[in-house]
Formats: structure tokens, C-alpha cells, sequence
């Protein structure tokens, strides 16, 4: 089936080794190689689910491609390959596809270890901000509505709370705590809808570090998984490398006393995000930035929640209280982050009153 894919590529499937690749928990991707190893691609299916209207992710990335090639044409930007018949996106048996090149002698990490990883990261995904400052995000389509939308999210859980298997509701009780104990964080997010405190920008809203390039020096090369860039709000990329970077162990870590929040690598975030966004981040996104950890960390718990309340219908899982220990994960991440907050924002406060003059505008 993926050789007849590859076909329309202009590849002889026979010539090349197809392989499963990466750890992401909705599209399916191989990594797909010749013989001598000279000619790699990535070869990604989309999920039809969760992307409903998959021709718009394509579209997005051609324009957002063609614009970057015109206005900042040295930036590395890894878009998808075209067919032999010029499309970036291709049907089979009623399945997306799409294949990417793939960028010689990148790596990616799963967890971030030095401050230099968290740097580099941030430094990437605000550049790809940045460099989009000036493209009006009304050109883009939303591929995925209410994505980041934390009230819906808010509201998905409360239905699944309603609607939810009773035994699973019993051993899902601490959490389902949890989740109404930080309802503010939800009502603030109203607020900020509500009143239009911040910007839409061009946001990348999956910025874990398992989707930036690296080099095997670790410096930054490039972002990848760009399927939920739409207009969005900076908190949105922000909040999801604090939920990603800060702890030593990810989502999927089962003990939670290792979950904790690394200072050190909260002020590499910082740093790497100001030293592109500095000059156009307004005052409010500044003021807003502590939060956007919050927003993110427990948007994804509520997320991860509702989906073992549902019964695993989103998220895939490899044993049955998966989504239950993600949940747990990123609740012990939230109580972790909550009591870090003030020193959080003395460590950006101090950072941006050192920032050179022309940063610390706005
Ligand atoms: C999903 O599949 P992946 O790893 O790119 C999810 C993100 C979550 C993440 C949690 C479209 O991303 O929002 O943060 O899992 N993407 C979608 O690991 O739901
Ligand atoms: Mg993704």
C-alpha cells in the first residue's frame, strides 16, 4: 500500500526500505531510505479523525512556504514534496499522505536535558513567529477548530464527566478534582478571548521538542509537524514548551514524583523566545507569558482526562489507563508549575529589564 503511495512520487518502492519512525500519538510516519542511504524521506498519513479537511494543512504550508521563500529565503523551511502530478497531499484508498524530505544529519531528542536544548527550541519556534510577523494570518485556515480553545476544552470535559463509564469515573476521581481545583485557569482564558488582549499570529501550536531539528551539536535547524500552524495565540507555543521543556521526564513518565519544574530551563525558554520575538511581542503577551504555562499544562491534562473518560477514542494507547497516567502526569506538572510561578516571573521580569533597549519596547 505505502509503495503505491511512493509511486507517485516518482519512486520505485522496490529500491527503498520503509520504516515506522517517531512517537507522535495521532499521524502515522516512516522514515523511508534507499539502499546506500543517500536518499531519505518521511513519509507521514494523516489522520483523516482528527484533521477533518486535510487538503487544508496543505494549503496553509504552500502559503505560509511562499511567502517565506519570497521574504526570508534562507530560512530552512521543510515543506512537503510534490507528485509527479504537482500535488503536496495525496488520497489513497480514502487515506491523506504526504512526503517530506528528510534534513541530513538532523536529530531529534525526547526530553530536554541543557539549557542549550531549551534555548535552541525556543529560539526556533519564535523565529518561525517572527519571521511571519507580517503575513496577515487571515490568509490561513483553521485545520483543526477549538484546538487550543481552552474553554471548549473545558467544556469537552465537563460533557465526558456526565457522560463517563462509572468505574472509570471512580479511578479518574483525584484528577477529576484536580481539573475543577484549577478552573481559573480556564476563566482567564475567557477573559482574554473575551476582551482581545492579545494578537492572533501565525502559531505552530505543537511545539514539544520532538518536533525541532537539531544538529549533532545540538543547535537548532529547523521546525517540524506543521499540521496545527493556523492563527493562534503566542501563549499557545509558549505554554507547550513549558509543559515539554521544564520537566526531566515527559507525559508519559508513570512515577510522578519525578515531575518537576526545572528553573534553569524556564529561563533558557525566556531567552531563546526573546531573543526573536523580543521586538514585536506586545506588553500583554509579556504579562501573559507565566500563564501561558499554565494555560497549556492544563489544557493538555483536561485533555488527556476527557479522553480516558470517553474511553480512549483520541489519543492512541498502549494499556488501558494511558490517558489516566498522562493525566496525572501533567496534573503533578501543573502543582509544580503553580508553586514555581513566583519565582517564574522574577526570572522573566529580570530577563526582559536586561533586554536591550530596542527588546524592551511595546
Ligand atoms: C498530539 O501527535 P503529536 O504528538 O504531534 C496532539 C498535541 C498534544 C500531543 C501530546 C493534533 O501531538 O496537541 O499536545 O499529542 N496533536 C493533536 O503529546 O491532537
Ligand atoms: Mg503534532
Amino acid at each position: 500500500m505505502l509503495n503505491n503511495i511512493l509511486s507517485k512520487f516518482g519512486l520505485e518502492a522496490t529500491n527503498y526500505h520503509i520504516q515506522k519512525f517517531g512517537g507522535g500519538l495521532i499521524n502515522g510516519t516512516w522514515k523511508v531510505t534507499d539502499g546506500e542511504k543517500s536518499d531519505q524521506f518521511i513519509l507521514q498519513q494523516i489522520n483523516k479523525n482528527v484533521f477533518k479537511t486535510p487538503q487544508d494543512i496543505a494549503d496553509n504550508i504552500s502559503k505560509i512556504g511562499a511567502y517565506l521563500d519570497l521574504h526570508h529565503p534562507e530560512y530552512l523551511f521543510v515543506s512537503p514534496l510534490a507528485t509527479t502530478d504537482g500535488s503536496y497531499i495525496i488520497e489513497d484508498n480514502d487515506e491523506y499522505y504526504r512526503l517530506f524530505p528528510y534534513v541530513k544529519n538532523s536529530i531529534t531528542i525526547d526530553t530536554v536535558k541543557s539549557t542549550q536544548e531549551a534555548f535552541e527550541a525556543a529560539q526556533q519556534f519564535a523565529r518561525f513567529t517572527y519571521l511571519l510577523a507580517d503575513f496577515s494570518v487571515d490568509h490561513l485556515t483553521y485545520t483543526f477548530k477549538g484546538f487550543h480553545d481552552l474553554t471548549t476544552r473545558y467544556n469537552q470535559f465537563r460533557q465526558a464527566v456526565k457522560t463517563a463509564d462509572p468505574e472509570r469515573m471512580l479511578v479518574a476521581r483525584e484528577a477529576i478534582e484536580k481539573a475543577n481545583l484549577y478552573q481559573d485557569v480556564a476563566l482567564t482564558y475567557e477573559n482574554i478571548v473575551k476582551d482581545k488582549l492579545i494578537p492572533f499570529r501565525v502559531i505552530h501550536h505543537d511545539t514539544k521538542i520532538s518536533n525541532i531539528l537539531f544538529d549533532e551539536s545540538r543547535n537548532g535547524l529547523c521546525v517540524i509537524d506543521l499540521d496545527t500552524v493556523m492563527p493562534g495565540y503566542c501563549i499557545s507555543d509558549i505554554g507547550d514548551m513549558m509543559r515539554t521543556y521544564l520537566s526531566p521526564y515527559n507525559e508519559e513518565e508513570r512515577d510522578i514524583t519525578k515531575i518537576v519544574v526545572r528553573e534553569e530551563i524556564f529561563k533558557a525558554i525566556v531567552e531563546g523566545y526573546f531573543s526573536e520575538m523580543g521586538t514585536v511581542i506586545t506588553e500583554m503577551e509579556r504579562n501573559l507569558f507565566v500563564y501561558a504555562g499554565k494555560f497549556m499544562i492544563y489544557m493538555q491534562a483536561l485533555r488527556f482526562l476527557t479522553d480516558y473518560l470517553n474511553g480512549d477514542i483520541y489519543y492512541h494507547t498502549t494499556y488501558p489507563e494511558h490517558n489516566l497516567v498522562r493525566a496525572n502526569n501533567q496534573f503533578a506538572l501543573l502543582d509544580s508549575y503553580h508553586a514555581a510561578e513566583g519565582r517564574f516571573q522574577q526570572i522573566l521580569d529580570t530577563i526582559i529589564s536586561n533586554l536591550p533597549i530596542k527588546h524592551n519596547i511595546a
